[in-house]
């Protein structure tokens, strides 16, 4: 307690981050208002036709916008403004049809026998990965040329090439998922298919002037985690593409400016200001794909406290972390609660800002390669800025480790959360506070409890209910700590690294082999089970659960191995898994 009244006394907030928005000043959650903002959308999905609310906003329409709208209109002054539920079902019959917006597709550059499997040592894993592998044919799609040809009768937004749609519930191209999607098919050597995604996204910017949380109207005001440069990076790490480069650096710079213009906040410590980002999505009204479950929540809320309730909510879902305890604001500073304490506003979060610190040393280091030296330089002081703001807001020296911090309450929310070693993950610390801290860091993580898990590292330790808490163990999360982990570049740090790689790809390993299926989110406790908890059921599929996988078996191949037997030849599965391990006697 005594550290945490001198972290207060410490940071002073410069700007009043929390100011008040009407609701009358804000924009709907999109210009579709079919879609975003209508007594159309509200009185269908308060009627709960459909068990997921996102299956409505997902119709498309088989009249123009405005006679939907106005025929609507017509119904509520024949019904006395009171439509029953099967007069509003007829309705959503005749205007509205789920033809399909999406075909499937074959990526040309699709290869059921990779290279890079060779490279995997143990056979039972060898195999696993071919499987994986073979998945993405599965999940590619193309936007059907009656959506391009129409764009307005649909809540899609089309893009040009074909994609990798992350898998069940999730039918559009979505924006962080892409990074760990990338990543897995340059590891399958498909190249071309990973330039068409990248392009995709640089059109959604293009057009929105930033990336949309997915390829969707309905979330036109959200983005989501920045991993645009970081794909392009990769991509050229496996091209060398300059032209690609050269073609869309200025798409790059948009998107940074995106973020600083509209999430960045001042912070100010012993009289120095600190220019970070939070996730602030400003726009009225419930989440159109979730908005019964948002509008049932804020109920009881006042008027003010439910236009800001709206707001920190698609701002969680801005964060990819939707939702969880990070984001969960009590009265006394705590994460303890529940949805309604929401107030993610209030928090600055340390992957948002080690994300963005890595952007844009991308930026720079693109221009750098493009021969623009001034751009270059200007781009490596704005980065260099972000990691000191990093180091200076968001690392606490007492327990070695950052952690997000609270512009409300003035204080380090200090809680295991699989986020905080984020910068280690985007090289946004300077090297000589990572050797200096290396023992420390190492040592926190250990002693959080947060790796001694069987089925991977969690989000979080927190049991909420919510789905980025415990026992929940997201792919893309676990990629973070591991690259996070070898990152401190000890000789320790690198077995924790494996360690933590091995225990998730058995995990999903058994899991695979149990159901045949890939899961979005996997269960700390039952290794292969997949997660729980949140607003819908679990999905499989999954872009980035393979994409990951691919990186760790691509990594760490020489040395991963299915079970304990110490055999690369067998082959083991869940239920045969202490029979194997007696081989090794
Ligand atoms: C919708 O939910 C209800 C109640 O949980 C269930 O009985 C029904 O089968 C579900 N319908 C669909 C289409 O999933
Ligand atoms: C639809 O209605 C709006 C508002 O009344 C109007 O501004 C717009 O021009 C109409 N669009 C079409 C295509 O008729
Ligand atoms: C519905 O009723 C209102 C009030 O009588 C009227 O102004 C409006 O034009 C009507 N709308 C339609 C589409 O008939
Ligand atoms: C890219 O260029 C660098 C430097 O010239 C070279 O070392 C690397 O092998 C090249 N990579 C590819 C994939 O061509
Ligand atoms: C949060 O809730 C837990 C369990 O209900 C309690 O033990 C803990 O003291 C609470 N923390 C704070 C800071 O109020
Ligand atoms: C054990 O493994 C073998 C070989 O992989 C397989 O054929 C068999 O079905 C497995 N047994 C059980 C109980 O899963
Ligand atoms: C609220 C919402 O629908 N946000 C979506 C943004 O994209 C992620 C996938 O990365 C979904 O999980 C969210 O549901």
């Amino acid at each position: 307690m005594v550290s945490l009244c001198k972290m207060r006394e410490l940071l002073i907030l410069l700007v009043a981050a929390v100011a008040l928005a009407s609701a009358a000043d804000l924009r709907p959650s999109c210009s579709k208002p079919v879609y975003c903002e209508s007594e159309l959308l509200h009185r269908v999905q308060m009627a709960r036709l459909y068990n997921d609310s996102k299956t409505f906003v997902d119709l498309q329409m088989n009249y123009d916008q405005n006679q939907t709208l106005h025929d609507f209109e017509t119904l509520l002054n024949d019904t006395n403004q009171d439509p029953s539920r099967e007069q509003l079902r007829e309705f959503v019959n005749k205007y509205f049809s789920d033809e399909g917006e999406l075909e499937e597709w074959t990526p040309p550059d699709f290869n059921s026998d990779p290279k890079f499997v060779y490279t995997i040592k143990d056979k039972a894993l060898r195999e696993f990965a071919k499987n994986i592998n073979n998945i993405w044919p599965l999940l590619a799609r193309k936007v059907k040329d009656k959506v391009i040809q129409n764009p307005d009768r649909y809540s899609l937004v089309p893009i040009t090439h074909g994609f990798i749609i992350p898998g069940g519930r999730f039918t559009e191209i979505y924006y962080w998922d892409t990074y760990w999607i990338i990543e897995g098919l340059l590891i399958s050597g498909m190249q071309e298919t990973a330039k068409g995604i990248i392009e995709n996204l640089i059109e959604l910017l293009n057009f929105f002037g930033h990336i949309p949380n997915g390829s969707r109207w309905y979330y036109q005001e959200r983005s989501q985690p920045p991993m645009l440069t970081a794909m392009v990076a990769t991509y050229y790490q496996y091209t060398n593409d300059t032209e690609f480069l050269r073609a869309n650096i200025a798409s790059l710079e948009k998107e940074m400016d995106f973020w600083l213009d509209e999430r960045s906040v001042t912070v100010e410590k012993e009289g120095s200001s600190h220019k970070l980002l939070r996730y602030f999505a400003l726009s009225s009204g419930p989440r159109p794909e979730s908005y019964y479950e948002d509008y049932e929540n804020a109920v009881e809320f006042s008027e003010q406290r439910r236009t800001d309730f709206y707001i920190d909510i698609k701002s969680a879902a801005e964060s990819g972390w939707d939702f969880s305890t990070r984001w969960f604001v009590n009265n006394d500073g705590s994460n303890n609660g529940t949805l309604k304490d929401i107030h993610t506003r209030y928090v600055i979060p340390v992957d948002l800002n080690a994300i963005f610190a890595g952007a844009l040393q991308n930026v720079a280091n693109f221009n750098a390669i493009l021969m623009n030296p001034r751009k270059a330089a200007t781009y490596g002081q704005l980065a260099q800025q972000w990691r000191d703001a990093i180091q200076s807001i968001l690392w606490n020296e007492e327990e070695g480790m950052w952690y997000d911090y609270d512009i409300r309450d003035k204080l380090h929310r200090k809680y295991f959360y699989s986020s905080n070693v984020s910068p280690l993950w985007q090289h946004a610390v300077d090297p000589n506070i990572v050797k200096a801290n290396a023992d420390r860091i190492l040592n926190n993580l250990k002693q959080s409890g947060g790796l001694d898990f069987p089925g991977g590292v969690p989000t979080s330790l927190i049991r909420s209910g919510e789905q980025w808490d415990f026992p929940n163990v997201w792919p893309p999360e676990v990629s973070i700590v591991v690259n996070a982990i070898e990152n401190i570049g000890t000789p320790e740090a690198s077995v924790l690294a494996f360690e933590t790689a091995q225990t998730f790809v058995r995990s999903c390993h058994w899991g695979f082999l149990e159901y045949k299926q890939m899961f979005e989110k996997y269960d700390a406790e039952n290794p292969g089970k997949f997660g729980g908890g949140g607003e819908y059921n679990v999905q499989f599929g999954f872009g980035w659960s393979n994409g990951a996988v691919l990186e760790f078996m691509k990594k760490y191949g020489e040395g991963l191995t299915a079970d304990d037997s110490n055999d690369l030849a067998t082959t083991a599965s869940p239920s045969n898994n202490s029979d194997t391990s007696n081989n090794t006697a």
